[in-house]
């Protein structure tokens, strides 16, 4: 691909230098509006350019790979999730698909870890007291919330990103539990003092607090189940920052309303960005905006993967951040 005639779409707004430094190297063309595009959009950009820098907001199904014209060599995608886009469809094509992981680790592990804080410690609900005027004083009885130090904390998916919780949470005296396809290398185990159970079903049962850290893939998708969920124990958290579709959603809800679990933590949801109002009306509940990956660092970072992911594969190698379709 001669690399003066690359042209790149980017969907979204991107941080400022990681724009600068695309337009250098690219025939870039970006969204300055910062509109989500519609599928009509996207179907049109894959006809239009050598490589589509799409991120969680934009869904590249099959209808907009059956219009990409055979110039769409690379999706070079802005984010870890690749979640948004069919692969397989896009790799049975001959288009190589690519995500940024590795650069959003920290970030994603500290907003997890602050939801285990901010749940079992009510900060949110600590927060509201002031700001309507309910604190007229300490009592010795007031805005309990439950310990952290000790308890049993099981990491639903321990890659990267599970074992940046674990580490964080281990320094909080949780005892680190997980469940994975495959147990992690003896020794990342032996430094977290990290227990590994093959079945989910005996490990949710078992738990205080349960992180979801894997990936929404076919084999995820509701994997916390309503049958699951009523495994867990009635004083258990739940804490999701990986993806709302690994839970199902309506089934948490309806454990949260009747008391069968004690809370959740929720940074992303089954219909971003449309929030089930019933999740906002409880008081147990704090949730954000998918915010764990925000900070200005990480957006950089993930825009640097994307520039060399995309150079590397228009001068003629095989990008650093490759989408296998058989590892999702
Ligand atoms: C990103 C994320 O902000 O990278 C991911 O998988 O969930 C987010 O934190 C988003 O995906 C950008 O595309």
């Amino acid at each position: 691909m001669p690399r003066s005639k690359i042209k790149v779409i980017v969907t979204r707004r991107l941080p400022e230098p990681v724009e600068t430094r695309m337009s250098e190297l690219f025939d870039v063309e970006l969204n300055t509006h910062d509109d989500p595009m519609t599928i009509e959009q996207l179907a049109d950009a894959a006809t239009r350019c050598d490589v589509l820098v799409p991120t969680v907001t934009d869904r590249i199904d099959g209808r907009v790979l059956a219009r990409a014209s055979d110039r769409l060599r690379l999706i070079a995608q802005f984010g870890a999730g690749v979640d948004n886009i069919d692969v397989q469809s896009a790799v049975s094509r001959g288009i190589t698909v690519t995500n940024t992981p590795g650069v959003l680790t920290e970030d994603t592990a500290d907003i997890t870890m602050a939801l285990i804080l901010a749940v079992p410690r009510r900060i949110v609900d600590g927060v509201n007291a002031i700001q309507s005027g309910a604190f007229t004083g300490w009592t010795p009885t007031w805005m309990l919330g439950r310990r952290l130090y000790g308890k049993r904390l099981g990491i639903v998916g321990m890659g990267r990103i599970g074992q940046a919780v674990a580490r964080r949470a281990k320094a909080f005296g949780l005892q680190i539990h997980y469940h994975n396809r495959k147990p992690i290398r003896p020794q990342a185990a032996e430094a977290l003092e990290a227990t590994y159970w093959e079945s989910l079903d005996q490990m949710l049962a078992r738990m205080d607090i349960v992180s979801i850290n894997c990936p929404h893939t076919p084999a995820t998708f509701h994997l916390l189940s309503a049958r699951r969920i009523k495994l867990m124990k009635p004083e258990a958290y739940l804490v999701n920052t990986a993806r709302g579709e690994v839970i199902d959603e309506a089934a948490m809800i309806r454990a949260l309303e009747a008391g069968d679990i004690a809370g959740a933590g929720l940074d992303v949801f089954e219909n971003e960005p449309n929030l089930n109002p019933r999740l906002k009306a409880l008081h147990n509940v704090v949730v954000l905006p998918h915010m764990s990956s925000a900070t200005l660092e990480g957006r950089i970072d993930m825009g640097e993967k994307v520039i060399i992911n995309i150079k590397t594969f228009t001068d003629g190698h095989k990008p650093p951040d490759r989408v296998i379709p058989a590892m999702l």
